[in-house]
């Protein structure tokens, strides 16, 4: 469908058409259009911006990859149909490596994702065969790349769900997360997480990566070192500041 560039919510519904794009092509889970729509009333109430807190936990994100010996990229259906380039572009900035691993997992789906993120330019794309099983988790998830998130030291999970956030933690990985809802259990398991969409929290990430390249390891581990309670207590001040804008305007 054409949005004419004119309308007050092109930007929203542009998203919402590239999520549907992802659908049609068998990327996207059906239940990842109902995830979105969740994210979407999120960013609705954050005022649809990245606000100086998501911009802290994205430096401090940039500054724990780059830091990290292993980092890996998890994406999924909604990630790589929102934001397949932007990975692309965070694994180069960044030296993390790129692996499929999808909830609704099926060998379909991540053969077509694994052919998207290829196409977009990723010359290494994990995630087809699965080797190892990970502990502590039950769902598809627990299915990893022995080379990749079996062995990362840090990964980052875009849209997650809070059961292997937590099981990445346990096994001793640094989590950091991308999650609309500074309330899921996701958001507070990890031990950084930027609150902010998808859609402008990889760009953000990558240029902090570019920013920080040629920092010594002991000022990255400064910027990395992060409370992640108290920037989700700014982001939910964020969201209270927003609303109450709205009602006095
Ligand atoms: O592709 P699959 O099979 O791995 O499935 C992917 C989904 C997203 C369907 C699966 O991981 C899932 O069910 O996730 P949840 O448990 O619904 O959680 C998704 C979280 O991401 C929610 O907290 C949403 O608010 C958040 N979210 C949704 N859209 C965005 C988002 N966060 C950042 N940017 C978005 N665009």
């Amino acid at each position: 469908m054409s949005i004419p560039e004119s309308h007050p919510r092109y930007e929203s519904l542009r998203v919402r058409e590239m999520l549907v794009a992802g659908f049609l092509s068998g990327a996207v889970a059906p239940e990842g259009v109902m995830a979105h729509g969740r994210g979407e009333a999120f960013d609705y109430i954050l005022g649809e911006r990245s606000g100086g807190a998501a911009r802290a936990a994205a430096r401090a994100a940039a500054a724990a990859l780059l830091l990290s010996a292993r980092p890996v990229i998890s994406v999924n259906g909604n990630v790589a149909a929102l934001c397949g380039k932007e990975v692309v572009e965070l694994s180069r900035a960044s030296g993390a490596r790129i692996e499929v691993n999808l909830f609704y997992d099926s060998m379909d789906r991540r053969r077509i994702i694994i052919g998207m993120m290829r196409r977009l330019g990723a010359q290494d794309v994990l995630g087809l065969e699965r080797d190892f099983e990970m502990g502590g988790l039950e769902s598809a998830r627990r299915l990893v790349s022995s080379e990749g998130i079996a062995k990362a030291d840090t990964v980052l999970v875009p849209l997650e769900d809070g059961d292997r956030a937590q099981a990445l933690a346990d096994a001793g990985k640094r989590v950091i997360a991308i999650d609309l809802n500074p309330l899921s259990r996701t958001s507070q398991v990890a031990g950084i997480t930027v609150v902010d969409n998808i859609t402008r929290a990889l760009p953000l990430l990558a240029a902090y990566c570019r920013e920080m390249a040629g920092y010594a390891p002991a000022r990255l581990a400064q910027v990395a070192d992060f409370d992640n309670g108290a920037n989700l207590k700014g982001c939910i001040a964020q969201i209270k500041g927003w609303l109450e804008e709205q009602v006095d305007a």
